[in-house]
């Protein structure tokens, strides 16, 4: 069948979309199963665009287009990774995109002046494990080896996971990259959000990354008779945590670049004829702006404590992740307006609210962003949908910057 670039880039994804755990929405945690069928999947389509491939010991597989001994190297790709009950194309379409435009540059006979490797990152949402961007902080050299313990809900650390994936973690101090030579890194992504459609755009170019931190907060209180104890005398885990919800809801509608959400709330013992005796819940806060984002953190933390201490509660808090914001490089932006440009398409800037692979790279070499127009802006849920000619333009726009990127 002739496929467009598009529909061949959809026909991918949609076998990649069942590597998954979940048949409703895509559900591809690092180092299972479904991870090694997507890998293994990916790897063909590396093999059919000529690129070498290897996997290192962050988990990351690599399809490398060698240009020639010494030649300078555009580092591309993004994760595989999803949530759970996520979308298709989350980061996997990164990959694929960036496959398919080598496939075409190869079947065109085209010989480039530089090395070019896709990057498929084993784990950028840090939804198995309490931590994230795994593959790119190796690669920088900025991973802190201490997340290697983390365990996920099954109690198997990463380094067992990575382990039983075939990579030695031990090693991952030597994946630490110079960056000479490296060109930069250019990551395509679908937007995850609504403002391209609204433009009536397919493309748009990155102009920054939010910064996101995380925290975790345990209120111990005292479980109790919901018929017995008047509420004078309760010690309610769950009341505590609500104070502390609504004050960030609140801190992030007063600060209009902070975004606050609490997306896990886990009650103990969780019956509807108990007092909470105690609740775990996370935090997280998100700004293109560093120093708001860390103040807003240092309020709730406070907030938090304050709120225990009048309600007769124990709290721990422990701020499990964070990451600065990134500016994504004026070059790299002006190739990734110039192929879109030649598309035919108008460039439009926008910022990103989401955290990439990139906000880890940036801490390597420059980075720069290339955004898929996302229907209905839905995404980290099942119905997130990138369209065959979106992603057809996006091929096409990397081949052009492929063919026309200055070293
Ligand atoms: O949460 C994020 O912004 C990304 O999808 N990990
Ligand atoms: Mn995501
Ligand atoms: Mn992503």
């Amino acid at each position: 069948m002739n496929y467009s670039l598009g529909q061949k880039a959809q026909h991918y994804l949609t076998q990649l979309a069942e590597c998954s755990e979940t048949e409703n929405g895509v559900t591809r945690l690092p180092f299972t199963a479904q991870h090694q069928r997507a890998a293994d999947l990916i790897k063909g389509w590396m093999c059919e665009a000529g690129l070498s491939i290897s996997m290192d010991d962050a988990g990351t597989l690599i399809g490398r287009y060698n240009a020639g001994e010494g030649k300078p190297v555009l580092l591309m790709g993004s994760h595989q990774d999803s949530v759970k009950q996520g979308g298709g194309y989350d980061g996997i379409m990164g990959i694929v995109l960036g496959i398919v435009a080598l496939q075409a540059i190869q079947q065109r006979g085209i010989r480039l002046p530089f090395s070019v490797e896709i990057l498929a990152f084993a784990d950028e949402e840090g939804v198995r494990f309490p931590t994230a961007l795994l593959g790119p902080r190796a690669l920088a050299g900025t991973l802190d080896l201490d997340v290697l313990n983390r365990t996920d809900s099954d109690g198997v650390s990463l380094t067992d996971a990575l382990r039983g994936f075939g990579a030695n973690p031990e090693n991952i101090p030597k994946l630490k990259r110079s960056p000479d030579n490296i060109l930069g890194f250019i990551e395509t992504h679908i937007e995850q959000g609504p403002v391209l459609e609204h433009e009536g755009l397919p493309l748009g170019v990155v102009t920054a990354i939010n910064g996101i931190e995380r925290h975790t907060l345990t209120f111990t209180g005292q479980a109790a008779h919901a018929g017995t104890v008047p509420m004078h005398l309760r010690k309610d885990a769950l009341a505590g945590a609500a104070a502390v919800i609504l004050e960030a809801e609140k801190l992030a509608i007063r600060i209009p670049e902070l975004l606050a959400t609490v997306g896990q709330l886990n009650v103990s013992p969780n019956v509807v004829n108990a007092v909470p005796g105690s609740v775990t819940l996370s935090i997280e806060l998100r700004s293109p702006n560093d120093a708001v984002r860390e103040k807003a953190g240092e309020m709730l933390q406070s907030y938090a404590l304050e709120t225990a201490q009048l309600r007769d509660l124990e709290c721990h808090i422990e701020r499990t992740y964070s990451q600065n914001a990134t500016l994504c490089d004026d070059g790299l932006q002006q190739a990734i307006a110039h192929a879109i440009a030649a598309t035919g398409e108008k460039v439009f800037y926008l910022p990103s609210g989401a955290t990439h692979d990139a906000s880890a790279m940036a801490d390597l070499t420059k980075v720069a962003m290339l955004f898929v127009r996302c229907r209905k802006g839905i995404s980290h849920n099942p119905a997130e949908y990138a369209s065959d000619e979106d992603m057809g333009k996006a091929v096409d726009a990397l081949i052009v910057l492929l063919t026309n990127l200055n070293q």
